[in-house]
């Protein structure tokens, strides 16, 4: 098998639709103003601004979109974690900050785990904006092969705050000798499942604390 990005495909479908495939072919030199988001997804205006990426031409750009039953308060608390990506994303088994202390410029080293084509990748946080609830870190070395990659992660309340919806794009260059839907593919797994785990810690500290009674097992009968 050729040096390619290669990752199991989960059976689920993914939630962007790839509209980077409907990009009109442009000259070398040419940057486009790319917004990945499905349609169909309507996430307000203030949010959607975050998901305009500039794209060079060898580059590509996809949206994954997760709701989370669980307020956008307690999600954010998890994402906003510049330090501790490890908390959700299971395909890091470490990482150090070496620069910073969590706010805009920090870098941090995270380290894969065993199985992916890479070994580490050294990212610099660009946006952790607490009011608005915007996180955007890019790479800016490592061993690995996405060169230039850029996410933002939006997040906003849904289901009458009880909710959030989390939104999360990236840019990337196409690695050399693979095709962009490979690129899309292999980066829009790793999204997909950051964010399901982020789901799913997210909704067990709501449901934690919304329980306000005592164990069962210390209730009078
Ligand atoms: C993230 C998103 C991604 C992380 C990728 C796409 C990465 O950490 C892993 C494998 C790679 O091949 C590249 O939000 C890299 O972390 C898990 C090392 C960058």
């Amino acid at each position: 098998m050729p040096s390619s990005l290669q990752l199991h495909r989960t059976t689920t479908a993914a939630v962007d639709t790839c509209h980077h495939q409907k990009q009109q072919p442009s000259p070398p030199t040419t940057l486009t103003t790319f917004f990945p988001l499905p349609t169909g997804v309507s996430v307000p205006d203030m949010v959607s601004a975050y998901h305009f990426h500039t794209l060079g031409p060898n580059q590509c750009c996809s949206a994954v979109v997760q709701t989370i039953n669980a307020p956008v308060e307690t999600v954010w608390s998890v994402v906003r974690r510049f330090d501790n990506p490890q908390a959700y994303k299971h395909f890091l088994k470490s990482c150090h900050v070496i620069v910073g202390d969590g706010n805009v410029g920090s870098l941090r080293e995270v380290h894969v785990i065993s199985g992916l084509p890479a070994a580490f990748s050294t990212e610099r946080l660009e946006i952790l904006d607490d009011e608005h609830h915007v996180l955007s870190f890019s790479v800016v070395g490592g061993v690995h092969r996405l060169n230039n990659y850029k996410s933002v992660t939006t997040l906003h309340a849904s289901n009458k705050g009880n909710g959030t919806v989390v939104v999360e794009s990236f840019v990337v260059d196409i690695p050399p000798g693979n095709t962009r839907e490979d690129t899309c593919t292999f980066v829009d797994t790793i999204v997909r499942c950051n964010l399901q785990s982020l789901a799913q810690m997210a909704e067990n500290m709501a449901t934690k604390n919304h329980c306000h009674h005592p164990p069962k097992l210390f209730q009078r009968k």
